[in-house]
């Protein structure tokens, strides 16, 4: 049975490559909010990720896990997987607050549901805005440092690897992915 459901979820996550970004949903089931955040990254580091709902305000953990990955969907509907420091990074740009300085690693490969990339808050004004299909980010203070990507407010090819908020202490690096076969 287990098999089964992993071949299925291999196809739609490829097809959703090919055709589509996720939706700006945040299902209020169980069912349907592991399903969708099981499009965010490898089955085999879901598999063992602890999952975060929050409902009403409140977090509530769907599943625990070992292997230092936790996934959610983001309120704007975008699931993500991300390791301890990619998880704080992300928080602090919910609550407006300096990151860790540390390197992050986050996974969203169901793509994003677009953003402002001047701005993490200017979502409403639709400016600079990017929208990038299956891809790894790389966050945390030390990526300024990294060289040879572009890091225009316009996004020329979101395709390609690309500095996300550059020039604000939120700025990561954007690196697009092709689905496993
Ligand atoms: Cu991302």
């Amino acid at each position: 049975m287990r098999i089964v459901l992993s071949s299925t979820l291999a196809l739609l996550v490829g097809m959703g490559t090919a055709l589509a970004f996720p939706t700006a949903e945040v299902p209020t089931s169980e069912a349907a909010y592991v399903a969708k955040v099981k499009t965010a990254a490898p089955e085999e580091i879901v598999a063992k990720a602890t999952i975060v709902m929050t409902q009403d305000g409140k977090e509530r953990s769907l599943q625990t896990g070992n292997n230092g990955f936790t996934c959610f969907i983001a309120g704007d509907g975008t699931p993500l997987c991300g390791d301890e420091a990619g998880i704080a990074w992300f928080k602090a740009i919910g609550s407006k607050s300096d990151p860790p300085n540390k390197i992050g690693f986050i996974y969203m490969l169901a793509g994003d549901t677009g953003t402002t990339n001047h701005d993490p808050y200017q979502k409403e004004t639709h400016q600079h805005w990017v929208q990038t299909g299956p891809h790894v980010m790389i966050v945390g203070p030390m990526v300024r440092e990294m060289s040879g990507y572009p890091r225009s407010a316009d996004v020329a090819d979101p395709t390609q690897p690309y500095v996300m908020y550059p020039g604000t202490k939120y700025e990561h690096l954007m690196l697009p992915v092709t689905a496993a076969k």
